[in-house]
């Protein structure tokens, strides 16, 4: 089971993680692309990592937008590491 990150850990990661931020206890971002097809094509495209990493994040999409919230269940839905390789799985596809 992963264990949560402190409050401190949390911020050192999120100062190389670029566009993602602390919202309501989860790891969050929003993207912005062309259309929906390429908001789409982005949510498959991650969800190959995810897949990879059997780590799923919330996924909301409008349109053009698709806002990517992260947590650990088995860590009582706080962040842990699993959380940040995500994050970081899915800024090399942007
Ligand atoms: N995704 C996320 N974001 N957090 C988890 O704790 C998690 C997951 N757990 N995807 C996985 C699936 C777990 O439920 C399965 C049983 O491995």
């Amino acid at each position: 089971m992963s264990r949560p990150l402190s409050d401190e850990a949390i911020q050192l990661e999120l100062s190389s993680l670029p566009g993602w931020d602390l919202e309501n206890g989860k790891l969050v971002k929003s993207f912005r692309v062309k259309d929906f097809r390429e908001a789409i094509s982005l949510i498959v495209r991650m969800s190959f990592e995810c897949e990879e990493l059997d780590h799923h994040p919330e996924i909301y999409n409008v349109y053009n937008t698709v806002k990517i919230s992260l947590t650990t269940h088995d860590a009582g839905d706080l962040i842990t590491e699993k959380d940040i390789l995500l994050a970081r799985k899915i800024q090399v596809l942007i």
